[in-house]
């Protein structure tokens, strides 16, 4: 078998998704047949499939007015490269991923570690829904209505030390759910981290579902990360463990890659790839290719996390 390692990945093989007809009628549609089937009251946490409606989602402030990416594109076209090297390698193969039982292990610089059952984390805090771009580092790039809440929240009920500087994020890595955990692509688990400062910002979300549904297994199910002034790599999928440290985390793609992919990995159309470009991006479902805002248009709010850095040398 041969597998390419992502990095191998030229961005002039990536291919915008085909345009899909049927769009948010399809999720209404796929809703109402769960009701007149009598799942009309699934638990509203139960394992993602299409049509699990979440209640009571507040709207957030923080979202951006710009289209959400039909949610036939924003699910058949991502990288999970723990189900394979492709971009629809994750809707094809997550589905076996068991989302429940789930749990998520609190450790490292805190008081009191402790491991919390996803259902648990959920009500940590009321369920927002924000609407972010996301920009691969890839050079494509979509607007996804996620549902969440800021890791913030669970950082205040994680009492962290003094000594927390960073946070690190683990993904699961079960070769049994997750084929492609057995191959060399990376150094298994999937490993990402923030800066403590960059995990407290509000803009820092825990998404759990996307366009008021319940998180597909292929976006990262049970629960991921969003941070969306950094490249998506960066946004670490079904995570099973949050631990608080004092040195700066060794990242899955710095360790595969330093050359290529930094800690920070903030958006930023002047620091190429070494590569290509970073200048530009191609909107999913968009044919012109758009200009790339430093800090993916989240300047404003998150410029100065960084200041006094050199974001050339901190890429
Ligand atoms: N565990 C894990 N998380 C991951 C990845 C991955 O391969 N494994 N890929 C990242 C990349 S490169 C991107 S662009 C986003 C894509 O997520 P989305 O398809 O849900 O938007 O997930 C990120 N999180
Ligand atoms: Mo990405």
């Amino acid at each position: 078998m041969l597998i390419r390692r992502p990095s191998d990945i030229l961005p002039s093989e990536i291919t915008p998704p085909a345009l899909y007809a049927q769009r948010r009628e399809f999720i209404k549609s796929g809703a109402a047949l769960a009701g007149a089937l009598g799942f009309g009251s699934l638990p509203a946490f139960a394992e993602s499939a299409h049509g699990q409606k979440l209640d009571g989602l507040r709207k957030s402030a923080l979202s951006t007015d710009e289209k959400p990416t039909a949610y036939e594109s924003i699910t058949s076209y991502g990288n999970f490269y723990e189900f394979g090297p492709n971009k629809d390698s994750p809707l094809k193969n997550a589905q076996r991923l068991r989302t429940r039982p789930w749990t998520i292990q609190i450790d490292g610089e805190v008081k009191r570690p402790q491991t919390v059952a996803i259902d648990d984390l959920l009500k940590w805090a009321p369920l927002e829904e924000r609407i972010y771009r996301l920009r691969c580092v890839e050079g494509w790039s979509m607007v996804v209505p996620w549902v969440g809440f800021s890791l913030a929240e669970v950082i205040r009920r994680a009492e962290i030390t003094g000594n927390a500087k960073y946070v690190e994020f683990h993904s699961l890595a079960d070769p049994e759910q997750m084929p492609y955990v057995r191959t060399p692509v990376l150094d298994w688990p999937y490993v990402e981290g923030l800066r403590l400062d960059e995990a407290m910002h509000p803009l820092t979300l825990l998404a759990v579902g996307l366009y008021g549904e319940v998180l597909p297994k292929q976006n990262g199910a049970p629960v991921r990360l969003v941070v969306p002034w950094k490249y998506g790599f960066k946004s670490a999928k079904s995570i099973v463990r949050i631990r608080f440290v004092a040195q700066q985390p060794k990242t899955a793609w710095v360790k595969s890659n330093p050359e290529e992919y930094g800690f920070y990995s903030n958006v930023n159309p002047e620091v190429d790839h070494p590569r290509w470009s970073q200048a530009q991006e191609r909107r999913i479902g968009d044919f012109l290719k758009r200009k790339t805002q430093p800090f993916n248009g989240y300047a404003e709010q998150v410029a100065r996390l960084y200041t006094g850095m050199d974001l050339r040398r901190n890429y």
